[in-house]
């Protein structure tokens, strides 16, 4: 096997860089360091643990625009998502930066004593992450990791690893201590593999394909190790005839192209009620055309290209026999370039059932309130989905049935890092983000002090 492995800018299709692959030793030598460290971590003052977070959270602020570029260089993604994604990794270590002292445990009344509980943490944390959202999806779980007293390992993509990287030094620039947050490259049967069996990682944090992360939980259920997995979606973007039909259509492109629908929540299935089905394309079309696919370097570009040749092959696949209504256009040339398609679909085909993770997006028709949730429950995933409805009771019962974990009405909301995020169904197990994250990252440890006189 290779050394090293090439990293490509999906955008011109040209080489960047070349990155070493860890081999077993160098991984076993990565997770030893994080538990040395990590008992130090551990052992500091929260508010200290708190300045270390803080001072981390400001090196990434004080280089925005430096990881921004190299997210352009590295994923294609428009410069000013690639600013976004970067400025919220510097937010997520600033909220996760308040918890080590507010992890707070319980005091239980008792008889003849005193009983309190401890979130302590579980040692060495190791995490997974897939090539959509390097940087963020990155800081989900090692901020709050970090924040909770462990020491993180963790494997970024093969495909875009330079921005983890970089966010390693920053790290340590920062002076975190050396050891606690290690970036180890490499390919995910040797590396991630790794963080599954070896007995000093007690945590693994899976975002990637459904396939991997079923095999993943197996591996950590042999070796009782805890497990959080954020994996795929078709997520449903349900619209109702009695909805903003403009506004609906006019952000349904977004919902669904941004990233080029490499979005675990990108809402590629559009259900929409019968009545107003041919009112709602008609909207759409116009939408679909304006959205800009080119340059990701440039301010105006909403979408870049895919991440891969290989991964363009497959997205192109699924339009073999499909019934394309319309679509946008694209850059020609090098790169990974796919223009935006709209295909009408049925209820079993592979595109209304399957994640694509490209810019296609299937449209369905549905009869009443209920033909529409059973629709959207249609499929294995259960992520993200918006509904559209102006009617209040409707948006109450519609969000309480579909059976996904992060859903919106009347909006296409994007991730905040304070509020819960995570799948039902085949979508995840665990949640990331929100108030309690970083309890999600200790074991509870329960003691009772005797103080009854002998
Ligand atoms: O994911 P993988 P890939 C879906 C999406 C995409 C498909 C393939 O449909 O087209 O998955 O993407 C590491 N043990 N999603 O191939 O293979 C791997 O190195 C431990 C949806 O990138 O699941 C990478 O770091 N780790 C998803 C990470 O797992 C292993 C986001 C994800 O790789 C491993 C990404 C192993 N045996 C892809 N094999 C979403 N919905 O957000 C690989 N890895």
């Amino acid at each position: 096997m290779s050394a090293t492995f090439t990293v490509i800018n999906p955008a011109t299709a040209q080489p960047i860089r070349e990155i070493g692959r860890a081999s077993l030793d160098e991984v076993d030598d990565a997770i030893a360091r994080a538990v040395r460290a990590q008992r130090a971590w551990a052992g500091s003052a929260p508010v200290a643990r708190a300045d270390a977070l803080r001072a981390f959270a400001r090196a990434v602020e004080d280089h925005v625009e430096e990881l921004a570029q190299l997210e352009v260089l590295n994923s294609g993604h428009p410069i000013g998502s690639a600013r976004w994604e970067a400025a919220h990794v510097a937010q997520v270590l600033n909220f996760y930066a308040g918890a080590p002292e507010r992890l707070s445990g319980q005091q239980i009344p008792v008889a003849g004593g005193l009983d309190v509980t401890f979130h302590e943490p579980y040692g060495v944390v190791g995490i997974i992450v897939p090539w959509n959202f390097p940087m963020t999806i990155a800081s989900w779980g090692f901020a709050p990791a970090l924040a909770a007293g462990n020491a993180v390992v963790l494997k970024p993509a093969e495909l875009t690893p330079l921005t983890a990287l970089r966010l390693g030094e920053l790290a340590l620039e920062a002076g975190m201590p050396e050891g606690l947050f290690t970036v180890v490259t490499g390919s995910g049967s040797v590396v991630g593999q790794r963080f599954v069996s070896h007995p000093d990682v007690r945590k693994v944090v899976f975002t990637g394909s459904t396939g991997v992360g079923t095999d993943v939980a197996a591996g950590c259920a042999r070796n009782l190790k805890p497990v959080t997995l954020e994996l795929g979606g078709k997520s449903a973007n349900i619209v109702f005839d009695d909805a903003d039909l403009e506004l609906a259509a006019a952000s349904a492109p977004g919902a669904v192209f941004d990233n080029a629908g490499q979005d675990c929540c990108a809402r590629s299935r559009i259900l929409v009620q019968r009545s107003v089905y041919d009112r709602f394309l008609e909207l759409l079309e116009p939408a679909v055309r304006d959205w800009q696919v080119g340059d990701p370097a440039l301010e105006s570009t909403q979408m870049g290209p895919l991440i891969s040749a290989s991964h363009r092959s497959t997205v192109a696949s699924f339009l073999d026999g499909a019934d394309v209504a319309f679509r946008g256009s694209a850059p020609e040339g090098d790169g990974f370039w796919f223009a935006p398609h709209v295909v009408l679909a049925s209820p079993q085909d592979r595109l209304a059932q399957e994640e694509v993770f490209g810019p296609v997006v299937a449209v369905l028709p549905f009869d009443d309130e209920a033909d529409g949730i059973r629709l959207a429950n249609d499929t294995i995933y259960g992520l993200a989905g918006s509904i559209w409805t102006e009617n209040l009771g409707r948006a109450v019962r519609v969000s309480r049935a579909v059976k996904s974990g992060v859903l919106s009405v009347n909006s296409h909301s994007s991730v905040r890092y304070w509020t819960p995020f995570g799948g039902m169904k085949a979508s995840g197990l665990g949640g990331e983000l929100g108030p309690d994250a970083a309890e999600h990252f200790t074991e509870t440890k329960n003691v009772f002090f005797a103080t009854d006189a002998p």
